[in-house]
């Protein structure tokens, strides 16, 4: 059956490329864009679009009822530093937006995508190559929410028969829309400001290694894993999946083959630094590579040549 998909959170970093994306593959009317903000953008002005508080289960049912949809992509959250600053906003608004998108896909039988995080780990985790399955302990109220909600979606597959699906998505690094509030942000940051600067100072330390994702590979495994063979699929949820694996001083010397000059500072943040600290340095993905055939094509080089190319021009423009 064509999937029909209303989608949360639209107008954040993922969900403003994802739209997109999906009205590509499925049809412009068989999206349904909601956040709980209007924007001049093209996602508001492309397709259909509503305003959707997802800590208001009422709306979103009703919405997924008027548009007839048959999957959910649910993808409002606070992320890692901004649910630090207020940890019970980001349980109720990290649970309860996935609770609400649980239940709603339970009644109308739809199928649900939900990104968990490398946030999902935490410091008694295999550092490197960190395994699909194995000890998730985070200390951070963002990778409590995730695990959570990793166990919340195992539960309703389980339970309810709710065909749910998602991934343990590394920092994503993107031009279309900034990120805002999470600790892997630095690695979008120093692109703008390699461009309108030549210089950067970062607030994660030298040497602090954490998984990254050029966005086009993150939104070509959402569609894939919507789209897997469920008999395949041993895992469901939180796959673990990743591209590279770098610190600040290797992303710095990456845009210096483009901008000889530039050059990066530090003046480290104590608390997104200690999450970094507190997460994988690389996570190993065989399961997803295996079950759903996940495979990334941009590495840091292509990344930052595509990146520093689609950021000049959008700077450009004004
Ligand atoms: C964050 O830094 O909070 C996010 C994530 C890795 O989940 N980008």
């Amino acid at each position: 059956m064509r999937k029909k998909i209303l989608v949360t959170g639209a107008l954040g970093q993922i969900g403003t490329e994802l739209v997109m994306k999906l009205h590509d593959v499925y049809g412009t009317d068989h999206v349904i864009a909601t956040d709980i903000r209007n924007s001049e953008n093209e996602v508001v002005q492309s397709g259909p679009f509503e305003i959707l508080d997802v800590t208001d289960g009422k709306r979103m049912m009703e919405l997924a009822k008027k548009y007839q949809v048959n999957t959910i992509v649910h993808l409002a959250a606070l992320l890692s530093a901004k649910a630090e600053s207020n940890p019970l906003l980001a349980w109720n608004l990290n649970m309860g937006g996935l609770v609400n998108a649980l239940e709603t896909a339970r009644e109308l039988n739809c199928q649900l995508f939900t990104p968990s995080s490398i946030g999902a780990f935490g410091p008694t985790t295999p550092k490197n190559k960190t395994p699909q399955i194995t000890i998730q302990r985070p200390t951070t109220m963002y990778g409590v929410n995730k695990v959570s909600g990793e166990l919340l979606c195992d539960y309703y597959y389980e339970k309810f028969g709710v065909d749910t699906r998602g991934v343990r998505f590394p920092g994503l690094i993107s031009y279309a829309a900034e990120p805002g509030g999470g600790t892997t942000d630095y690695a979008v940051d120093i692109y703008y400001s390699a461009i309108e600067r030549g210089s950067y100072t970062s607030y994660i330390q030298k040497g602090t290694y954490m998984d990254m994702m050029y966005m086009p590979d993150a939104l070509n495994a959402i569609v894939a894993l919507m789209e897997a063979d469920p008999a395949k699929l041993k895992h469901r949820n939180a796959f673990n999946i990743t591209a590279m694996s770098f610190e600040p001083e290797e992303i710095a010397a990456e845009i210096r083959k483009h901008i000889p000059t530039f050059t990066i500072s530090y003046n480290v943040d104590p608390v997104r630094q200690a999450i970094a600290d507190s997460w994988p340095n690389s996570l190993d993905a065989t399961a997803a590579q295996e079950e759903w055939g996940f495979k990334a094509e941009y590495d840091l080089e292509k990344m930052t040549v595509d990146m520093l190319g689609k950021l000049r021009a959008k700077l450009l423009a004004g």
